[in-house]
């Protein structure tokens, strides 16, 4: 009947349909990693009338306090996927190490890597904040799983995308053709395919980056960023300084209405001299979706998507975005411009 809209079921099938080779265990995947996501949901919204705010006195592997929501979810999508019978191994941002799945779990051989909550430390101020995620297909022919099977890089991905928590919750996806955003309606409890074919202006109006961290910026850093407060750019004009402080938020917003999200090297933490993003549960799969989107990121020298990891947890300067803001930024940090 018009009017109802498209499920993320039906768009996930008719997809499927369209790649010869697919079996229906990625849809599985991605249909289970769905249902998790509105459970999350279901917690994020309330979270200011229960017993969920704040921290549980642990510190993660990242060496940042753990918020009860972050446990929360980080078990939920632990506990679900390990049911796909189609995930043999996770990585998680909050997990020091690959969370194998038990082998009498699964028949299939995908790689999950999440970023269960990003944002969190903005989860008692009710800022939006996310869950991404990064999907890649074992290729080793060995019988288990190594941390050798996460570190691929990003443009092997099978699958990426976020889940955004905030005035509505939103999935948006990409399987390597298009990149599709689909609202949650909490009163069927589904979400609706409400942004076809996501695309990200070439040129943006908008600069994402903490200009607090100004004085640990090296040079060509700080020449990037004035580029973009400067009448002096090709707009003409300065850009707007936008920065909500919760990468899923920045990241959406810019790839909607155009712009760059800036995390650069710097000088602030000796224990993080290349920033604070992660590579393989942040960085990458946000680099792929915005590759589909007709967007870039780079590290401010090549490709976040060429970038071999060497470390599950490996942090990456970024310069993502806009295509031509992108490049813009990356030829000064080259000191090409
Ligand atoms: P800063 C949130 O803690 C987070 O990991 C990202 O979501 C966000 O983009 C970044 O940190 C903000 O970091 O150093 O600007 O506070």
């Amino acid at each position: 009947m018009k009017g109802l809209g498209i499920t993320v079921t039906e768009h996930l099938l008719i997809h499927q349909k369209e790649s010869p080779a697919a079996t229906g265990r990625l849809t599985r995947l991605l249909q289970e990693l769905i249902f998790a996501a509105k459970i999350i949901s279901r917690e994020v919204n309330k979270a200011g009338l229960v017993d969920i705010l704040g921290l549980t006195g642990d510190i993660n592997i990242q060496g940042e306090r753990v918020r009860k929501l972050d446990d929360f979810a980080n078990h939920v999508l632990i506990y679900r996927m390990e049911r796909t019978g189609v995930v043999c191994a996770m990585s998680s941002e909050e997990n020091a190490d690959i969370i194998p799945v038990p082998e009498d779990m699964h028949q299939e051989d995908y790689l999950l890597t999440f970023d269960p909550l990003d944002g969190s430390s903005n989860i008692d101020a009710n800022v939006n904040i996310g869950t991404i995620f990064s999907i890649h297909r074992k290729v080793s022919d060995r019988p288990y799983v190594t941390l050798d099977d996460f570190l691929r890089r990003g443009s092997k991905q099978v699958a990426a995308g976020y889940f955004i928590y905030g005035p509505s919750t939103m999935l948006v996806y990409t399987t390597g053709k298009s990149v599709n955003g689909f609202t949650l309606d909490p009163s069927v409890g589904e979400f609706l395919l409400s942004h076809q074919n996501i695309t990200i202006p070439e040129r943006g109006k908008v600069y994402s980056v903490n200009e607090a961290y100004t004085s640990y910026w090296d040079e060509k850093t700080k020449r990037v960023v004035d580029y973009f407060k400067s009448q002096e750019n090709e707009r003409g004009k300065p850009y707007a300084a936008r920065y909500i402080g919760s990468f899923v938020a920045d990241f959406h917003r810019n790839l909607l209405y155009g712009g760059i999200f800036m995390y650069p090297a710097d000088k602030k933490d000796p224990a993080k001299p290349r920033g604070k993003l992660r590579l393989l549960c942040e960085v990458a799969p946000m680099a792929y979706i915005l590759e589909q989107a007709g967007g870039a990121a780079t590290d401010g020298e090549q490709n976040i998507l060429d970038i071999k990891p060497s470390a599950l947890h490996e942090r990456v300067p970024v310069f993502m975005g806009s295509k031509l803001d992108v490049e813009k930024a990356t030829n000064i940090m080259q000191g090409k411009d």
